[in-house]
């Protein structure tokens, strides 16, 4: 009787190991700045259940979502270490890293959400993705961002000349920096997650950033005026770590990469609605919008920014491939 029972709780623990050893053999742990349900922590869980299907099991995902995991520059860094597996972030905080990151992060360069999507897609954007591996990373996938624009605490801003000695918040890239100032104002790079109550206590006057941050941060409640300039179309990058990614075997780094694709276009459809949910949202909690902003003179203040930056051979061939795209 002893004998037995001993032998069927054996038995029910082997089952029960070979079972979780088979159900994930390898988790991913993989980053994001925004809370639980966005559209880009959405999108990696996505992926994330896609590959544990088609590897029966073996390959999982777990977003850590809410900067669990720390501020985007620094997960950047664990991810090049392989602390970190996976990392979604923004492009900007690469700026200074990656000089090809820069391109698509450049002020104005694209005219639409459209002609960004066509430029990712295509051999620029591969160009791009190419670029992390020089870096310890592996570029799996673009993530739409949306448009960026200014929102502040002290006054509706209607043309270039109210931002005139405003303090602003930008990611932590150089070229922010100095767009920021091209404009007139003072520019303060600084972790996303310090914005609220920088704002908040007057170290800062405000930041940008497209509806679903401005909404989801909560940053429209200290930062009641925003005004649509769109100065900033920055894709997110979905990246994956070198060390982690070479441990893979080859058909696995394949599902891997094919899996990230196969995320993006869920990730737009999310992105769509949430943007419209976000800007009704704040809309109806009394944000002062200003729509009908003259963009030409942001854009020509951009130049000095462009002079600056898009400076080697390789940088000027892409602003003019991106610009002949249609
Ligand atoms: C958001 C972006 C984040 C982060 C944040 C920021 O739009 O999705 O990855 O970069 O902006 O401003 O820091």
């Amino acid at each position: 009787m002893t004998y037995t029972k001993t032998l069927g709780a054996a038995l029910l623990a082997s089952v029960a190991l070979a079972s979780s050893a088979f159900a994930c053999e390898i988790t991913f742990r993989s980053s994001d700045t925004h809370p639980d349900g966005y559209p880009t922590v959405a999108a990696v869980d996505a992926m994330g259940d896609m590959l544990e299907e088609r590897s029966d099991g073996r390959l999982c995902i777990e977003v850590f979502h809410s900067a669990q995991l720390g501020e985007e520059k620094d997960t950047i860094e664990q991810t090049q270490f392989g602390v970190i597996d996976m990392n979604r972030v923004s492009l900007g905080p690469f700026n200074n890293i990656i000089e090809e990151t820069q391109v698509p992060s450049l002020p104005y360069i694209f005219r639409s959400v459209d002609h960004m999507h066509k430029v990712m897609d295509g051999p620029i954007g591969q160009q791009i993705l190419d670029a992390f591996s020089a870096h310890d990373l592996v570029g799996l996938a673009f993530y739409d961002g949306g448009s960026r624009s200014f929102y502040n605490s002290e006054k509706p801003i209607n043309s270039m000349a109210d931002l005139a000695g405003m303090k602003f918040r930008v990611m932590q890239s150089d070229m922010f920096v100095d767009m920021v100032a091209a404009l007139g104002a003072n520019a303060t790079p600084m972790p996303y997650g310090e914005v609220y109550s920088s704002i908040q206590t007057g170290v800062i006057d405000g930041a940008e950033n497209n509806w679903p941050s401005y909404d989801s941060s909560g940053h429209f409640e200290v930062a009641k005026y925003y005004t649509l300039d769109q100065h900033l179309i920055v894709p997110e990058v979905l990246v994956m770590s070198k060390s982690s990614f070479d441990k893979l075997s080859a058909e696995d780094q394949e599902m891997v990469r094919q899996a990230a694709k196969d995320s993006v276009p869920l990730m737009r459809e999310l992105w769509n609605a949430r943007e419209k949910e976000s800007e009704a949202k704040v809309r109806e909690a009394g944000v002062e919008i200003v729509t009908d902003i003259d963009k030409t003179p942001f854009i020509e203040a951009m130049k000095p920014v462009y002079q600056k930056y898009v400076t080697s051979d390789k940088l000027k061939k892409m602003v003019e491939d991106i610009q002949a795209t249609e």
